[in-house]
């Protein structure tokens, strides 16, 4: 198919030591890591996915991408937005920290489409200036399959978020952090039943994020949130 929107995908740094059974020689080599099923969501959506090296400068990227998706991950540096940590369950990745928040401040200037995915959120919400609540854990499913329905999602009508799933859906829920205050040029579009904030969009610019796992539900080949985002980066390319 021709003139298919290119979708940027960031990773994580790794070492050759972290992969099971990898050659000892090889402990010291980095390794980048992309979950597939990010890309896989793109294809589904007829998009043309491609991942982002941490070492690649991410203006020069951003000149080259119609999309932008920001997966899940480590947790934001608190010191990102002003905090103290106040956990180390899931220890910032300084160097992925940059990257993307630099993707999303070209973003911004480009006015390229992005999607952000749980830590894309925060990242987001960061980026725009808001917090971070750092370890709600008793929200997280975490020893459930990442299938699990763990809990509904509420979309405010006349966002994209609702114009895109309706009223309700159930979401599974893998993360251990929620924003706290929200970011500028951003507006809350989806809520769990106790009120944590799952869905956020910018007030102008074509940039939707969620807290759940779009790409981990068997719903994913169907999900019309990846739609959107190969849609908006048509419209762009
Ligand atoms: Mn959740």
């Amino acid at each position: 198919m021709a003139n298919r929107p290119l979708i940027g995908i960031t990773g994580r740094r790794k070492k050759g030591r972290d992969i099971v059974d990898n050659l000892e020689v090889l402990s010291d080599f980095d390794v980048d890591l992309y979950y597939a099923d990010y890309a896989n969501g793109v294809l589904e959506a007829g998009g043309l996915p491609v991942h982002l090296p941490v070492d690649a400068d991410p203006v020069d990227l951003l000149d080259h991408l119609d999309g932008l998706i920001l997966p899940g991950g480590a947790d934001i540096d608190p010191g990102r937005y002003g905090a103290e940590s106040e956990t180390d369950d899931f220890p910032p990745e300084p160097t992925r920290d940059e990257q993307e928040l630099a993707l999303v401040n070209r973003a911004y200037e480009l006015t390229v489409p992005i999607l952000g995915i749980c830590r894309g959120l925060q990242i987001i919400n960061v980026y725009a200036g808001g917090t971070l609540h750092q370890d709600v854990a008793p929200h997280a499913g975490f020893d459930q399959p990442t299938t699990t329905e763990w809990h509904t999602v509420t979309f405010e009508s006349g966002s994209v978020l609702g114009g895109i799933y309706g009223a309700e859906r159930p979401v599974n829920s893998l993360h251990h952090q929620t924003i706290n205050r929200v970011g500028d040029g951003l507006r809350v579009s989806a809520r769990s039943p106790e009120g944590s904030i799952e869905g956020i969009e910018h007030t102008d610019l074509p940039i939707v994020a969620v807290q759940w796992h779009p790409e981990m539900l068997p719903t994913r080949p169907s999900d019309p949130l990846f739609t959107w985002l190969v849609e908006a980066a048509t419209e762009r390319s």
